[in-house]
């Protein structure tokens, strides 16, 4: 008698589960493909991420410490066009100056890294001869005009204690959207 009462309720829990639906769903998107407003201050949008650049002029160590107070890190280049899009918006916009990125060996002598991901450096960006550790004591990665007469901007190691200015990426955005039955 017990089996069968079980049964029967079993039968009745399986029945309202197939009609029982959710009352919302969820998707996270990457990025913000609909084009959502957003306040990025002092963020600026150049292709698809959110750069600031910072104007004081501080050694790398700081430079990191900046952008970690703005919830960012210095900038990673992992692609050309990335490259390139924040320099052509600097060329437009910002003086003649050099800049620290997120790159460095300083984990392992010549193994050149995006600190921020810790994927290799793998952009040909580099100025001519470099990166050439000068005395050995050049282990953070700036880019900036660095032979003389030279328009490129280019990637060069340098000595982590020097002063520059910085440029910060912002963490990827991912959209999530809720659509409720009301
Ligand atoms: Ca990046
Ligand atoms: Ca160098």
């Amino acid at each position: 008698m017990l089996k069968k009462y079980v049964a029967i309720l079993l039968a009745f829990v399986s029945i309202d589960l197939s009609l029982s639906f959710d009352k919302y769903t969820t998707e996270i998107l990457n990025g913000n493909p609909h084009n959502m407003a957003i306040i990025s201050s002092p963020f600026i949008k150049i292709y698809e991420g959110y750069y600031y650049f910072g104007q004081d002029s501080v050694n790398w160590y700081i430079a990191y410490e900046n952008c970690r107070k703005l919830g960012s890190e210095l900038v990673a280049f992992e692609s050309n066009q990335e490259f390139d899009a924040v320099i052509g918006y600097i060329r437009s916009n910002l003086e003649r100056t050099k800049f620290w990125t997120s790159g460095n060996d300083l984990g392992k002598t010549g193994t050149h890294k995006w600190f921020t991901n810790a994927q290799l450096i793998s952009i040909s960006r580099w100025a001519p001869r470099q990166p050439d550790n000068y005395k050995g004591v050049e282990h953070c990665i700036q880019f900036g005009y660095i032979c003389g007469n030279s328009n490129d901007y280019q990637l060069d190691d340098n000595p982590c204690s020097a002063s520059k200015n910085y440029v910060c990426e912002a963490p990827k955005q991912e959209t999530i959207s809720i659509v409720v039955w009301k």
